[in-house]
């Protein structure tokens, strides 16, 4: 990425964040009837500083289908609503068990876990609420709460979740009970593509909903999502063997030392780089087809196995 593209891409990503984050404060203003403290707990987690790459998505699979950000917004609130769930959930000592996320102690370490659960609950539901009440036409509503139900349910991330907490044993020891290599990356690939590549699929399907865009430039957007979501994964894998706990704002070193299947792990550093930028690059091709409308999510492409964080 050249000085010049890279610095405008982070002037546009900065402004999306903002109007993002803006409308995100907006769908969580607590309600007659919301006790106070849940409304806390969520916004606590929802508006913690982060990348916000999941919405950043659908304005930009939006915008790279002829869309608007302000008919894709609310698309991009929920799909954020979705993921700020999931990681209070994740943090919890039944499953990953952290004390750091987004830069701050994770939602239960402050609020307490009943709260942070009920937290996770409120953000889910809300989700839904936002696009059935904020996305027009009402066809366009529905047709994004079935994507995003399919994405965050037991097939997707739930079910992504569920393998990966249920084969957590340690990855030498399997090995060296006859699992190949390929097995375990098959496994691998399979368990990231539910917990983490669905919700930048649909990131990208809402927001070519929204723009009202045709079965071609869907294809194409899925298939640079299914690219993406994987190279993701194996960045957030080499971040968390070698990356800086500040920067990176969550425990790292977590994996590896737990004898968790990653791609480091399995691969080695090295090869797990060159991987990722294969995919970065089949991801940019795939595409090619849409043209200039399309090269912020190129760029957004880059930053995501570029990044310190
Ligand atoms: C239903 C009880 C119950 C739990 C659900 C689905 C689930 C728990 C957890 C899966 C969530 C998870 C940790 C997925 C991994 C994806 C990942 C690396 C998330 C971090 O995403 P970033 O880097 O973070 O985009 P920011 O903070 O920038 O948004």
């Amino acid at each position: 990425m050249s000085r010049s593209s890279a610095t405008s891409f982070e002037h546009y990503a900065l402004e999306m964040r903002s109007q993002i984050e803006e409308a995100l404060l907006r769908y969580c203003q607590t309600e007659p009837g919301c006790p106070e403290q849940l409304g806390e707990a969520m916004r606590y987690s929802l508006l913690a500083p982060a990348k916000r790459l999941r919405p950043l998505l659908v304005l930009m699979a939006a915008e790279a289908c002829g869309g608007t950000v302000e008919a894709a917004l609310p698309a991009a609130c929920a799909v954020e609503m979705i993921h700020s769930y999931s990681l209070i959930h994740d943090d919890l000592p039944a499953m990953d068990d952290d004390d750091l996320r987004r830069g701050l102690p994770t939602n239960h370490k402050v609020f307490g876990e009943a709260t942070a659960i009920l937290a996770g609950d409120a953000l889910l539901t809300r989700a839904f609420e936002v696009l059935a009440n904020e996305i027009r036409p009402a066809e366009t509503a529905l047709a994004c709460c079935s994507a995003l139900g399919q994405a965050a349910g037991a097939t997707a991330l739930v079910g992504g979740q569920a393998d990966d907490l249920s084969h957590e044993r340690d990855a030498e020891e399997r090995a060296a009970y006859g699992e190949s290599k390929a097995a375990l990356l098959g496994e691998l690939e399979s368990i990231h593509a539910r917990k983490t590549g669905a919700l930048f699929l649909v990131s990208l399907r809402m927001g070519a909903l929204t723009a009202g865009a045709g079965a071609e430039p869907l294809k194409m957007l899925e298939e640079y999502g299914r690219a993406l979501g994987l190279a993701f994964q194996i960045a957030d894998d080499l971040l968390d063997v070698g990356g800086n706990e500040q920067a990176v704002g969550k425990r790292v070193g977590k994996d590896a030392n737990r004898g968790k299947l990653t791609f480091p792990g399995l691969m080695g550093v090295e090869e797990s780089r060159r991987r990722a930028e294969r995919l970065i690059a089949e991801a940019c091709d795939a595409l090619a087809p849409l043209g200039p409308p399309a090269e912020r999510l190129v760029m957004l492409a880059r930053y995501v196995v570029e990044r310190d964080r």
